[in-house]
């Protein structure tokens, strides 16, 4: 983590004399901590106030404050980020504090909150803090509770945190383009009881999609449907972290969606249920078993389940367009058309042709062939038993035994037991031992895709 010097320079000019303290402090922000690493920072234990347990934010962090005369002070500076979507491709977003989405903020239910918002935009900016209760005034609506933010200039937002439970924040104020260019954040309130709903591993993320033409960076903001990437945090499979996940934890994953379209989040091996909503938390008695839970558009959805089973379960959403990069659709579908011999006359013409599927798609998954630059491949990702023929909304919960309470690290591919893996028929049963590599990085796919910029709905 950087940080921003001149914030820090003028804290610092509080050391050198108590004369100066009072007056240097009252004028005086907080630090704005900067992260330039799309990876997952270890959850942020609380150094001061209640006790919790933190959250831990995929391919993001926590941002830490500072306590002042009881209460807690943040500082937010919306500013331009670059943001990798995944290896191999970097988008120019708006982001908060060098990251889109910004550092997810934590704290509990009782505590006084200030948060200084810092606008390094191009143009005006506000937050609303989505699901929280508070005074009208700081609901943070440009033009209906507050002037929108100038460029250069700081607002303060008070309140204090009435309830526990799962909240976001994002701009009220050309809200089209400011969320489509990635402004956005998690907001976790944890209860005043640090045994009420405790969980062992609590995971959050924000799903955001973006359309950005194959080989360019910046994305288009006028979009409504047509999005081409479909992200976690910003992030896309193969870039999403994994769940790292200890065996008999009890494991919680908060979901925000700000895209334009539902999505029917699922996860194998397990059924879960939904406890906490942006409302607040499910009663029991109103609880039911889910092994896919829809998250509608501007709804915050944590799902619950302990942990038995070990292995590698899929966790995506089920909108199978949701799972692929940018791809074209003006593609005919060529499934049951023998035309073998025909991209061979025409890459004599056209070099880079590609023939799409006369036996479906899967072959795109193993492909070898050139993309534009800061373009990801459609389909990719190598598993221990080949290509998983997978982007977008993807990732996977790694459930294993006794991995340490803090260790959120990938513990590459599940080894599975002799006799417990799916074999072809009239073969031996194989063993199940893995070879794989156990680093995503290692094992990344190119995968041409057809041009043209129509993505999914
Ligand atoms: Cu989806």
């Amino acid at each position: 983590m950087n940080t921003r010097r001149h914030f820090l320079r003028r804290s610092a000019a509080g050391l050198f004399g108590a004369a100066l303290v009072s007056r240097v402090q009252a004028a005086s922000l907080p630090e704005a901590p900067l992260r330039d690493k799309p990876d997952m920072a270890p959850p942020l234990d609380p150094p001061n106030g209640r006790p919790y347990q933190p959250v831990a934010t995929l391919n993001g962090w926590t941002l830490p404050w500072r306590m002042k005369n009881g209460w807690k002070e943040f500082h937010l500076v919306a500013e331009p980020v670059r943001r990798q979507i995944a290896p191999g491709m970097t988008a120019h977003l708006w982001g908060y504090n060098g990251q889109s989405p910004g550092p997810t903020i934590e704290c509990v239910e009782g505590d006084k909150v200030r948060i200084f918002v810092t606008n390094k935009l191009p143009e005006h900016t506000t937050i609303h803090w989505h699901g929280i209760l508070l005074p009208s005034g700081m609901d943070g609506v440009g033009g209906l509770t507050q002037p929108q933010i100038p460029v250069g200039k700081t607002f303060v937002y008070e309140f204090q945190m009435k309830k526990s439970g799962t909240f976001m924040y994002h701009p009220h104020a050309d809200e089209m383009v400011q969320m489509a260019m990635g402004m956005m954040g998690f907001l976790v309130v944890h209860p005043r009881d640090a045994k009420f709903m405790r969980a062992d591993r609590d995971f959050v993320f924000l799903m955001n999609a973006y359309d950005i033409d194959p080989g360019s960076y910046t994305p288009r903001v006028n979009t409504m449907l047509d999005f081409n990437l479909w992200s976690w945090n910003s992030r896309v499979f193969p870039g999403i972290d994994h769940l790292a996940v200890r065996r008999g934890d009890r494991v919680r994953i908060r979901i925000g969606n700000l895209t334009m379209t539902n999505h029917p989040i699922h996860l194998h091996g397990y059924d879960f249920e939904v406890t906490c909503t942006d409302g607040g938390w499910v009663p029991k008695t109103a609880r039911w078993p889910e092994v896919t839970t829809d998250v509608a558009v501007g709804q915050m959805r944590a799902i619950e389940f302990t942990a038995n089973e070990p292995g590698d379960w899929a966790f995506h959403c089920h909108k199978s367009h949701h799972t692929m990069n940018a791809m074209g659709h003006n593609v005919p579908t060529m499934i049951g058309i023998d035309h073998r011999g025909v991209a061979a006359k025409i890459m004599k013409l056209v070099p880079d042709y590609m023939v799409m599927g006369e036996r479906g798609m899967a072959d795109m998954g193993e492909m070898e062939m050139a993309l534009p630059d800061n373009t990801l491949p459609m389909m990719t990702g190598a598993g221990p038993f080949g290509p998983i023929e997978m982007g977008g909304m993807f990732s996977v919960v790694k459930v294993r035994e006794g991995l340490a309470r803090d260790d959120y690290k990938d513990p590459g591919w599940y080894r599975h037991p002799a006799g417990t893996v799916s074999y072809a028929w009239g073969a031996d049963a194989p063993s199940a031992e893995s070879k794989a590599p156990a680093r995503r990085e290692e094992i990344s796919l190119r995968v041409r895709k057809p041009t043209g910029h129509a993505g999914h709905r």
